[in-house]
């Protein structure tokens, strides 16, 4: 049987960086983000048969090998173990945002495998099961699985609310380089954990955090959001300084941008920024102030994509072979 699935990315109000275990991708603290839209997705369509001999994946217009094609062949095992299948499969998947954009696919790039996968293997789990299953392939995944407002303690991603409870919320992705990341984010967080003092209190406190980012999601309080969002963030990129040797993802744009919301912000709370293992900057506000931002940034000379609250993955019989 064939399926496919759309899934959406998601942008982390409170981070993930580091694991406590490294083959099952359980992660050293609780993670929360927003679930975006479409307009930032990957469509996935798997099949598995008998005629096919080997896995087969296709990415971007891309077939893939080597390592890259092993990463998914394991996590197939994982979905044919559970469906007692041996069959090999076909996989064609795309993603919407720009080649090369710096946005981050695996999230999306996952709960769209898990999600086309399960079905297409005849596998009848809900969404926490599958969340569960998309963190193996990659954490942040196990979000993404989820639309609205996702919180993501251990094993399986949870929704805290859904896109419907604060729909005025934007991400403004501002796409500063299109460069790939030096260091990937899976050998980064593995070097703070190893290396990183500051870690260790980013840790101990991780926990206040996470209460007042679910606290004012529930109460749709964006000032205290905002301020929130901007601490963590900066925590974060603290932390990756503070690694041996030293993670620098930002770029002299980026921390343009940064200030340039601090300012924005002096007399009246309008946006917070925040920034994953790459450059380009998410900036958080409310639909009200967009239209003002685009123009602030314009000086930056960068695309951006404005992204709503999205849903969580969708199953669709719009097949891609
Ligand atoms: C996040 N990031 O919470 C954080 C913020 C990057 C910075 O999740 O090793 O690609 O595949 O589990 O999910 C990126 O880490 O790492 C990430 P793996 P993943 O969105």
């Amino acid at each position: 049987m064939k399926a496919t699935v759309i899934a959406n990315s998601n942008i982390a109000f409170v981070k993930y960086w580091g694991k406590k275990d490294e083959i099952l991708n359980i992660p050293m603290n609780s993670s929360i983000s927003m679930t975006l839209d479409e307009k930032i997705s990957t469509k996935t369509t798997v099949e598995f048969s008998e005629k096919y001999k080997e896995d087969e994946f296709i990415l971007d217009k891309k077939r893939q090998e080597g390592e890259k094609l092993n990463n998914i062949t394991r996590f197939l095992d994982i979905l044919r173990t559970k469906a007692n299948s041996v069959h090999r499969a076909k996989i064609i998947s795309e993603n919407n945002f720009p080649k090369g954009a710096g946005i981050a696919s695996s999230a999306s790039g996952f709960a769209a495998l898990t999600g086309a996968s399960s079905k297409a293997l005849g596998l009848k789990i809900g969404e926490p099961e599958l969340s569960g299953i998309a963190r193996m392939g990659s954490g942040s995944a196990a979000r993404s699985i989820h639309g609205g407002f996702v919180e993501w303690e251990s094993e399986n991603g949870k929704q805290i609310k859904n896109d419907l409870h604060w729909p005025e919320l934007r991400d403004i992705i501002v796409i500063v380089s299109h460069d790939e990341k030096g260091i990937s984010s899976r050998e980064g967080m593995k070097l703070t954990v190893k290396t990183s003092e500051l870690y260790k209190r980013r840790i101990a406190g991780i926990g206040m955090q996470v209460f007042k980012v679910r606290r004012a999601i529930l109460n749709r309080d964006f000032p205290g959001l905002m301020e929130s969002i901007m601490k963590e963030s900066d925590n974060l990129h603290d932390c990756m300084a503070d690694t041996k040797p030293k993670l620098e993802y930002l770029n002299e744009t980026s921390l343009k941008i940064k200030n340039m919301i601090l300012s924005l912000n002096s007399k009246m709370i309008k946006a917070a920024y925040t920034f994953d293992a790459g450059p380009n900057a998410h900036i958080i506000t409310l639909d009200k102030y967009v239209e003002d931002l685009l123009l602030l940034l314009k000086q930056f000379n960068c695309k951006t994509i404005v992204s709503s609250v999205g849903k969580g993955i969708k199953y669709t019989e719009d097949h891609l072979f």
